[in-house]
């Protein structure tokens, strides 16, 4: 695909699906962004003809579990390249990967699609082919001081499923030269949606996930709704005879390399970015690449898929494309936004990361275009929902409805105002990528014209027991109720409390501390016992910075947000945050939180916006859960992965009730 432009025609959203078996990536020029290419199943794969395309199958897999699939992934060291934007060439890298078939040659630095079915058991063979590393295994030093670069181990990230044994268990360590097959049983019951997976070994996990070794992880759906129960949204986007419905996997990486001098220090330029010289080859190979700030000091770009500042060559007006996205970075917010850019624009050329706002301010000049949410990490929201920006940080996923209503070409925008872990930084907009449309200018606006595709969907796709009812709830707010995965959680299911308060502890002058409830992670302290079948009511706050809260197994729900001020509910539709000072003072909005009250997540942004921490700037995060189905150890923690490799961590149990009142503790 080294064409300029090289799909035109009807067919060509079919070639979203098809791009993905071209060469992407051409020397010495911008890289396309394509899809992830599937992970290629091994031994029984009953399902994968039917996967390996956008469109769902036309059959469920059978809910008795008949369904194997076999996945094989290695994890070793890949040498290839990575676009400079600002150097205008590549710069060769090194960096820890997921290997397997399937995995994009020209992009090896976003590990494989991984498709699932509800019902499905999946077997993921983990090979760990890095080289041996002394510090694995050894048992000196403190865990929270990272280590073991070189172990790894693999995390379903939202999946609903064990956490224990050889399912989602992030517990163990696959040291180097071990293999090990994790089992994923997929519920029937399992909603579908956008999920990623990423290695999660305390101690490596940000030095990896920061390495590209992060993917997406799709549950499809085909089950529709009926006239008692919600279905998948997937069964409402299916192609029609006037609508493709296109679907986009974008993840969003922060892949921050930096080459060495003999020394071991990074080599800088004068302007303190990253720098390697010709010949020279980068790596993400120790924790002084972590930090607040050094992402943006970097110099480095947010990559789509591998990609950096690529373009999606194949965009259509009209199309309604339904853009998975996922923030497998790191620790920097993304705040997604495009915008038209002025006809006869030159291609960035020689930009650097900090300074793209000259080039956004000349080039990027359209309005907003607004899109409609329709799934947050991976869970159908209630409504879709209309938003000129989409804040994502570590660990969120977004699902998006996009329709570009001209043709031309789109800038990809990191729109960020605020910075997770200093709420006194602020960063200029950052150019993410670019997006080509063809086609006839669209004559409605784009809400009314997504409503009246969608309800042209319901018409087609629906069943007619629910066509009625579906098409209503569109036509009524844009209502995807009868796609929403979880009922409410009432106030009268609550049947206890939890409290988290994250903390840094900057007080020692030799060593930071980073924190949950007052202290730093210890592998063999249980933090919390819950019980399976409670529904808890969980307060979260933060002393000290901005933390995303994860926590594995069990989604959770949004009740309320109070803001620093004590009483405004910050999470309620069209509340404005305003409770962050900019360098001057001003109070700076931040769209994030507004409208989230009654949406499920697994990760939530935890904001303290007070320089130095402290109560004044605390916000009150009030977030309800039920623990159903499975019991074991599992974690929680910031998905600031650094922090979490130095302590930011909780030990979790959920447990059988003793049936007296209490929670069991082995066979007593
Ligand atoms: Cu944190």
């Amino acid at each position: 695909m080294n064409a300029r432009f090289p799909l035109h025609g009807s067919k060509s959203w079919l070639a979203l699906v098809w791009l993905a078996a071209a060469p992407a990536f051409a020397a010495a020029a911008a890289p396309e962004i394509v899809n992830p290419l599937p992970l290629q199943a091994r031994g029984p794969v009953a399902l994968k003809a039917q996967a390996l395309t956008a469109l769902p199958p036309k059959a469920a897999p059978s809910p008795a579990g008949a369904t194997d699939v076999t996945y094989d992934l290695n994890v070793t060291y890949t040498e290839s390249r990575l676009w400079n934007p600002t150097e205008n060439r590549d710069d060769a890298v090194k960096l820890r990967s997921y290997v397997g078939g399937g995995v994009n040659p020209n992009l090896p630095y976003v590990a494989p699609l991984i498709e699932v079915y509800p019902g499905q058991t999946v077997r993921m063979t983990l090979h760990n082919a890095l080289p041996q590393d002394p510090t694995c295994g050894n048992s000196g030093g403190s865990a929270n001081t990272p280590h073991c670069f070189n172990g790894t181990n693999l995390h379903t990230h939202g999946l609903w499923i064990n956490p224990a044994g050889n399912s989602d268990n992030v517990l163990i360590s696959v040291n180097p030269g071990v293999t090990f097959q994790y089992e994923y049983n997929i519920p029937p019951d399992h909603p579908a949606g956008t999920f990623w997976y990423h290695s999660h070994r305390h101690g490596s996990t940000a030095l990896q996930v920061s390495s590209g070794m992060a993917g997406a992880l799709i549950v499809r759906g085909t089950r529709p709704p009926t006239a008692t129960t919600n279905g998948d949204l997937d069964t409402l986007l299916k192609p029609t005879r006037t609508q493709p419905f296109a679907e986009r996997i974008l993840v969003f990486q922060q892949i921050q390399y930096a080459c060495r001098d003999a020394n071991g220090k990074i080599e800088k330029n004068p302007d303190g970015t990253y720098a390697c010289k010709p010949g020279e080859v980068g790596g993400v190979e120790d924790y002084d690449q972590f930090g607040p700030g050094t992402w943006s000091a970097s110099g480095r770009f947010t990559s789509i898929n591998g990609a950096v500042l690529g373009r999606l060559p194949d965009a259509h007006t009209g199309v309604v494309e339904r853009w998975r996205m996922i923030h497998g970075g790191v620790r920097d917010t993304i705040a997604l936004q495009l915008r038209k850019r002025a006809a006869g624009a030159p291609e960035p050329s020689g930009v650097r990361a900090a300074s793209a706002q000259a080039y956004i301010d000349t080039n990027c000049t359209g309005a907003p275009l607004p899109y409609h949410l329709a799934a947050a990490d991976g869970l159908t929201l209630a409504a879709a929902t209309k938003t000129p920006v989409a804040v994502f940080q570590p660990g969120y996923r977004w699902d998006a409805l996009v329709v570009f209503p001209e043709p031309g070409d789109y800038c990809i925008l990191n729109q960020v105002s605020t910075e997770i872990g200093t709420a006194s930084t602020f960063r200029p907009t950052e150019l993410l990528g670019t997006v080509h449309v063809e086609g006839a200018p669209l004559t409605q606006d784009v809400a009314g014209y997504l409503k009246a595709q969608l309800q042209e969907a319901a018409a087609v796709n629906m069943p007619p027991a629910v066509r009625a009812k579906v098409s209503g709830e569109l036509g009524n707010g844009l209502k995807l109720t009868s796609f929403v995965a979880h009922p409410d959680v009432e106030d009268g299911e609550v049947t206890g409390t939890q409290t988290l308060t994250f903390n840094i502890d900057v007080s020692q002058i030799n060593e930071t501390f980073f924190e949950v409830d007052g202290t730093p992670y210890d592998a063999n302290r249980m933090d919390r016992t819950l019980m399976l079948g409670g529904v808890d009511e969980w307060t979260l706050r933060s002393n000290f910075v901005s933390h995303p809260f994860h926590i594995h197994v069990n989604p959770f729900q949004v009740v309320k947000i109070i803001a620093p001020d004590g009483k405004t509910d910050v999470s309620a539709a069209g509340a404005v945050d305003n409770f962050q000072k900019d360098a001057n003072g001003n109070p700076v909005v931040d769209p994030e939180y507004p409208g989230l009250k009654g949406v499920w997540k697994d990760t939530l942004f935890i904001k303290n916006v007070a320089n130095g921490g402290g109560p004044a700037g605390e916000y009150k995060v009030v977030v309800r859960t039920r623990y159903q189905r499975y019991i074991g150890d599992f974690v929680l923690h910031c998905h600031i992965l650094d922090h979490e490799d130095q302590g930011m961590m909780q030990n979790v149990r959920i447990a059988l009730p003793d049936g007296h009142g209490g929670v069991s503790s082995g066979h007593h």
